[in-house]
């Protein structure tokens, strides 16, 4: 089968493409057909009906015809009603997953997606076995968001306070992008990441290995890993440059102007409640958009990423 992309479409990877591709050339082809009778149409009506002389009128008033309107009624009706049959065959298909999926947790966030296993493992991207349905139950922290996988050919909204689920099976391993297309703010066409799809030898090794992804480093390597994987990147850069966020470069031990709450000493304490509240203490001059990481950092990643912000001199 030929994989590769053409000029309309992506390149195909999941089980999708065998029923959203012909649905989409079907739809397409016919779009071409109808604006090519229409624009030729418009030509030849331009110059029949032309008023060439100044005499000439306009024709009288016609009120209707019947077997003209039961044309135009009734072809189209037939049209629109075999798409709705190609289109919901399709659509049934791409609602529910067979039996025996494996389900990934999906959270989209101003600006980055996160990817939580049932081991435990936390990822940005997102990596799956070949051959296997999978599942995402998605939801957002805060506005909504749009999860699409263009090669797999699915695509559903990510809203807040609310599961939304998608599923899809990869025919071929390999990395394929994920966009957000829902305009989301001020960084939303940096909302990307990938599907990585491996071998199912693979994923068990990586499964392994990403459950556990302090094993074998020191907290601030662990807290470096977290800056990325968390998304704190996406806000805080670490050589001095502002982004949404303020820099972390330096920070610990300085004296922070957090507006009406004062001059703070940027300590352990002052860290993690940066992290768990994010609204105590906004540091003046920037928008309090920080979402909490109550309930999502542990301890442990906490403690980790204060060890790293300390490296950061
Ligand atoms: C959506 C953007 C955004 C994300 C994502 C984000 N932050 Fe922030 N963060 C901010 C903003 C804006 C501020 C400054 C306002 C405030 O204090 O709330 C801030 C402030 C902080 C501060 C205080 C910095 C200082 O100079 O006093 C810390 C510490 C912090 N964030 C840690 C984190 C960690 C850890 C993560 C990831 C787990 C993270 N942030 C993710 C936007 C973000
Ligand atoms: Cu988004």
């Amino acid at each position: 089968m030929d994989n590769s992309k053409t000029f309309w479409l992506p390149e195909k990877a999941s089980t999708f493409t065998d029923f959203v591709d012909p649905a989409f050339n079907l739809f397409f082809w016919i779009s071409i057909f109808f604006f090519g009778i229409i624009c030729f149409l418009i030509v030849l009506f331009t110059f029949k009906y032309l008023r060439r002389r100044p005499e000439q009128l306009a024709s009288a008033q016609i009120t209707h015809n019947l077997k003209l309107e039961l044309t135009w009624t009734l072809i189209p009706l037939v049209i629109v009603m075999a798409l709705f049959f190609v289109g919901i065959k399709g659509y049934f298909k791409m609602r529910v997953p067979p039996s025996g999926f494996m389900q990934v947790n999906v959270t989209g966030q101003k600006w980055s997606w996160s990817f939580a296993y049932p081991s435990g493992a936390v990822n940005d991207t997102l990596v799956v076995p070949v051959n296997t349905p999978v599942k995402l139950v998605m939801t957002s922290k805060d506005v909504i968001h749009s999860f699409f996988i263009p090669a797999f050919r699915t695509k559903a909204d990510v809203l807040p306070n609310r599961y939304h689920a998608l599923w899809f099976q990869a025919t071929r391993t390999g990395v394929f992008p994920v966009e957000c297309t829902q305009y989301c703010g001020t960084s939303h066409s940096y909302m990307w990441t990938a599907v990585k799809v491996v071998d199912p030898d693979n994923y068990k090794a990586w499964l392994d290995n990403a459950s556990d992804p302090a094993k074998g480093k020191t907290p601030a390597e662990f807290g470096a890993l977290l800056y990325t994987k968390r998304g704190c990147s996406a806000c805080h850069s670490i050589d001095g440059s502002r982004i949404v966020g303020p820099s972390w470069k330096g920070i610990f031990g300085r004296q922070e102007n957090c507006g009406p709450a004062g001059m703070v000493m940027v300590d352990e304490a002052y860290l993690r409640e940066s992290m768990m509240e994010p609204a105590a203490k906004v540091v003046n001059g920037y928008q309090p958009v920080m979402p909490t990481y109550k309930g999502v950092l542990t301890d442990r990643e906490v403690d980790a990423i204060t060890a790293y912000i300390k490296t950061l001199k």
